[in-house]
Formats: C-alpha cells, structure tokens, sequence
C-alpha cells in the first residue's frame, strides 16, 4: 500500500470524571490522531503520550514533533505491506514508543481495510467478548471510595482496580476488603513506592490482592525482582516494560509473574503481539493495559485482548466511563457478563464520526506524499 497522505490532529476529549494517580491528574485528555491515507481508504490510530511527561517522557508535543519531523517522513509515498516493514522505516528512530505506537495503529487499520478482514482478526485474535475492568483513581476520602466501587460494581465491572500511593494505600485496602470480602482487587501504585518500603509494602499480602501494579521505579526490574522473592502478591509491571526485550529480562531474572501490555508503551500492537507471544508460550498471564483511549485506541485495544493469551480482566471499560460522548459508533458498552464484545466489522470496527472529530480538533496538519 502507498502511503499516500498522512494526518496528524491534535484533538482534546474532556473526561467525565476527573483521574488521579500517584502522580498526576487528568481532567481533559489530549491525545493525537493519526490517519494514514491509501488508495480510497483511511485508517485511524491514537498516540497516547500524556499532557505531560508524568507516566513517561513522551507528552504531546514530543509525540507531534517526532511524528511530523521523523515517523512520518520515514514512510510518506512509500509502498508498505506489513507492520514490520512499518517498524524496519521507523527502526533508526530510537526510543518515543508512543509516538510510533500511533503511526503503527493507523497502519493496522489500513491494512485491515485492504484485507477486508476486522483488526482483531488481522492479529490473530480468537475471543469475541473481553473482559472488562475498571480503573479507580485516587478518591477524596474512603466513604466516597466505597461509594464508587458500590456503582462501579452495579454497573457490571467485575475487577476493580484501584490507584493507591503512601498514604492511600494500607487505610484504604482494608477498608475496601471489609465492604467488598470477595470481589476482584488489585491495586496500581504507578511507581510511588521504592525497594526501601519493602516491609511496608509486604502488608500489601493481607488483602488478597489478583496482583500489585508497577509498585517500584518506572523503568527499574532489578528492585522488582528482589521485592517479588519478599511478596506473595504477584507483581505486575506497567511502566518498566518498554519492549519484548524488556519483558524477557523482567520474566527471567523473576521481576513479575504478570505483564499489563499497552501498545503505546511498547511501540505498537506488533511488540504488543511479541509480548503477547512469549508470555503465552511461558504460560504467563497479560491483560490489556489502558490509558485513557478515546473510542479510537480502545477499539484497537479491544482487537489486541481478544488474543488468547489475555486471561485477565482488561483495563478496557465502556466509553460511557470515559466521554460524554465518544468520537465512535457505536460507543463500546458493558454487557451483562462484564464483557465488551469485539466488532467484527472492517478495521477496527467501528466509525469515526467526523463532525464530533472535527469539534475536539484543536490543530491539524496533513503530510502529502
Ligand atoms: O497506570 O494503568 C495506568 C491511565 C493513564 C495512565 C496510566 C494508567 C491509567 C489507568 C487507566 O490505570 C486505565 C484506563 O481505564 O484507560
Ligand atoms: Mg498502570
């Protein structure tokens, strides 16, 4: 396929509730969205650097500049097949995951089209439900807390996942798993805690927890490795998973028992799928990280979980816990079951509606071959 033109939009989603970690909080996401454009067809992708260089060093601005100085005039007018001939283009450009994360996404959408085939299918996805969790970031106190996970639950959210730091972290889980004896908890501290907190952080074990999240530095393993031999609760790791390098070395020297794959953090759904791929054949569990996607990125993310190897609940919720009104149709919903259902139509499966794109645009360039 000749990559004939290329587009970058800047676009701003306002969230319906505001979201707050360890160490930041959103209130609007920003995002860009990326279309790639080839005989006849456009396929969509999200870049999901952050505002700022808080979960990682990307942010919008870098993610733009990389995207418009470098991605893009590394593939524009070429005649491109597949994803690795995509990433092989992209490969002397070091590190900005994010960045080509969304160039790539655009691209599997594409390809998707020209193959007549829908995204999940493209990668070899075998589920047509995935499961849904959700995400609960840090509250103003525990009695709303407890408030929200009552809702969150009657609403079918069958995992909560809940964002914790020093100071809301030991209070907090106890008082959740007083409330809620049996439900499905983990907790993700988005690297608030250091190898110095191991005896606090070895209370984490009273509360049966489905695994602990990212607890140390954002691209450390060796800590890891020395907290998960002290900690019964498997550790899951987020942020110090960059690429399937890193993920061999974090599972080898024993750093997690679990992997949460994002495609931005990782360069795209083909490192996604690699993750993937040798996790499964060490028979470790992934799950679908999330990061705030606007109805773009979390249907591709919803393609990417269908893979059999993702037996864990995602963070993948309904556009309904996200955005007033999403920039797809129709918006992802929560079953009954706690699922959301996979499309099956072309690409990702689901129309961009371009008035409601054109009204969060914010800046928007085109690149043409
Ligand atoms: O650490 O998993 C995280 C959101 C933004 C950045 C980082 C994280 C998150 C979430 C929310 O936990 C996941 C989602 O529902 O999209
Ligand atoms: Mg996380």
């Amino acid at each position: 396929m000749k990559l004939e033109a290329i587009e970058l939009r800047y676009i701003e989603m306002e969230l319906v509730e505001p979201f707050e970690t360890s160490g930041w909080r959103e209130t609007v996401r920003p995002c860009i969205i990326v279309t790639i454009y080839s005989d006849g067809l456009a396929g969509y992708g999200e870049c999901v650097a952050g505002a700022g260089p808080w979960y990682s060093y990307e942010t919008i601005e870098t993610a733009w500049h990389i995207l418009k100085d470098f991605c893009i005039p590394a593939v524009l007018g070429q005649d491109i097949s597949s994803a690795e001939e995509l990433q092989a283009k992209l490969k002397p450009i070091r590190g900005h995951p994010m960045a080509k994360a969304g160039l790539e996404a655009a691209f599997w959408d594409l390809l998707a089209h020209a193959q007549n085939v829908s995204l999940a299918k493209l990668l070899g996805g075998t589920k047509d439900r995935i499961e849904s969790g959700i995400s609960i970031g840090i509250q103003q106190d525990i009695p709303t807390l407890l408030r929200v996970i009552e809702q969150r639950r009657a609403q079918g959210y069958k995992r909560i996942k809940l964002k914790v730091k020093p100071g809301w972290d030991i209070n907090v889980l106890r008082a959740v798993r007083q409330r809620f004896p049996d439900i499905a908890l983990m907790a993700d501290a988005n690297a608030a805690y250091t190898v110095a907190d191991l005896s606090h952080l070895k209370q984490f074990d009273e509360f049966n927890l489905l695994m602990l999240e990212q607890p140390l530095d954002y691209d450390d393993l060796i800590d890891h490795s020395i907290l998960q031999r002290e900690l019964q609760t498997p550790i899951c790791l987020d942020e110090s998973i960059k690429t399937p390098d890193d993920a061999r070395k974090a599972l080898d020297t024993g750093a997690c028992k679990i992997i949460n794959i994002k495609p931005g953090r990782v360069g795209g759904l083909l490192n996604a799928k690699r993750i993937h791929d040798l996790c499964l054949s060490r028979g470790v569990p992934v799950w679908c990280g999330g990061m705030l996607e606007t109805g773009i990125g979390r249907a591709a993310n919803i393609a990417l979980a269908s893979l059999p190897g993702f037996v864990l609940p995602n963070d993948i919720s309904a556009s309904a816990r996200y955005w007033r009104e999403d920039i797809i149709e129709p918006p992802f919903v929560l079953e009954r079951d706690g699922t959301i259902t996979v499309p099956t139509g072309l690409g990702l499966g689901v129309r961009v509606v371009p008035e409601r794109l054109e009204r969060v645009t914010q800046r928007r360039e085109v690149f043409r071959a």
